[in-house]
């Protein structure tokens, strides 16, 4: 069920980074609690303020400042027709840049930031178009994100780890690209730890959720394809984990994004196995599609997407990003999501 008075969060409800940047979209949160209260980790998607005659977008240089590109808006070289994406001269850039915030609540719909937990940005050539959409697993007592950095190296999955959210420990990239939708388990199955993530190989093959494990959180290896999109369906054209699996008595339950080739992005479930990488159901029509009017219209428009939740016996609170924009939540049931899957 959605929250009444969805979105909670709107980009004018954050400052931008600095003053010569504008924000854009508020986006796919991760989710946790710590301190006795709920956190969101906040994809905020920034650009500058756009000058009559030029496109300009941010980039991080050599030295981790942020750099501004102009280029003019006229060039026959430059194709605008994703809003997501600049294409000039051949290269692929993103419009806006992402860093990602930290906001808390106790009543977990009004947010509000904490002094302390500053946001967290790029930090290398790796990750010189932004920061997105991080997962938050904890695990054994500690948190560990895994987010898609984004440079002209390309997509792939990074990790960091933390217990307090000031001090963090940098994995480095734990998948090359092209990778993203990277979720932990939260907690081992025998001796292993297991990750879920997406992989693209668009000539042959698609955009598929695998699974790999890992003995130190490190090295990832026995990776295995676990579920593929479905033709014709809602879920045609790309698929992806959203946060760690729930553990349920009937098995792991995941929820995941689909998009089909209109860019239209739902959200399903699957059911794995004790052994999660076995699919043992799998939602025919979705669980959310995209229906309130924030949901329809806004900077992407048509998309439900989410990497984050928490579970409270049977209820999932839910946090999603709506049409690339905004942030909503709306509350699930696991037996609810099971039943749908019978
Ligand atoms: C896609 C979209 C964008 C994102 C890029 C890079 O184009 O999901 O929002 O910035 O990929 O990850």
């Amino acid at each position: 069920m959605r929250y009444a008075n969805n979105p909670i969060l709107t980009p004018r409800d954050l400052a931008p980074s600095q003053e010569s940047m504008k924000i854009e979209c508020l986006l796919n949160p991760g989710v946790f609690r710590f301190d006795g209260k709920t956190w969101l980790l906040i994809r905020v998607a920034e650009r500058p303020e756009q000058r009559e005659g030029e496109i300009s977008f941010p980039l991080l240089d050599d030295a981790n400042r942020i750099t501004v590109m102009r280029v003019p808006s006229s060039s026959p070289e430059l194709d605008l027709s994703d809003p997501r994406v600049i294409s000039y001269k051949g290269s692929d850039y993103l419009t806006t840049m992402s860093h990602l915030r930290l906001m808390s609540s106790t009543d977990g719909v009004r947010f509000a930031e904490e002094p302390g937990y500053g946001p967290i940005f790029g930090s290398d050539a790796y990750e010189s178009y932004g920061i997105e959409d991080c997962r938050v697993t904890l695990l054994e007592g500690t948190y560990y994100l895994t987010y898609t950095a984004v440079s002209a190296n390309g997509v792939a999955v990074r990790m960091r780890s933390t217990t307090d959210w000031k001090r963090f420990t940098d994995y480095g990239l734990v998948l090359p690209p092209h990778n993203k939708d990277c979720t932990l388990f939260d907690e081992r199955i025998g001796d292993l730890y297991y990750m879920l993530h997406r992989p693209s190989s668009p000539e042959i093959g698609g955009n598929y959720i695998w699974i790999a494990e890992s003995r130190d959180l490190r090295h990832w290896g026995n990776h295995r394809c676990v579920a593929r999109t479905r033709k014709g369906m809602w879920d045609s054209a790309r698929i992806g984990a959203g946060c760690a699996p729930i553990r349920t008595g009937e098995g792991w339950l995941m929820i995941y994004h689909g998009a089909d080739g209109d860019n239209r992005y739902c959200l399903g479930a699957m059911l794995d196995a004790a052994d999660p990488s076995k699919v043992l159901a799998r939602s025919d029509r979705p669980i959310m599609e995209p229906s309130a009017p924030y949901e329809l219209t806004g900077f992407f428009g048509n998309v439900i997407f989410t990497n984050g939740h928490i579970v409270e016996g049977d209820r999932i609170v839910m946090y999603y990003g709506a049409s690339d924009e905004v942030i909503c939540r709306a509350d699930l049931s696991v037996r609810e999501i099971l039943e749908s899957l019978k």
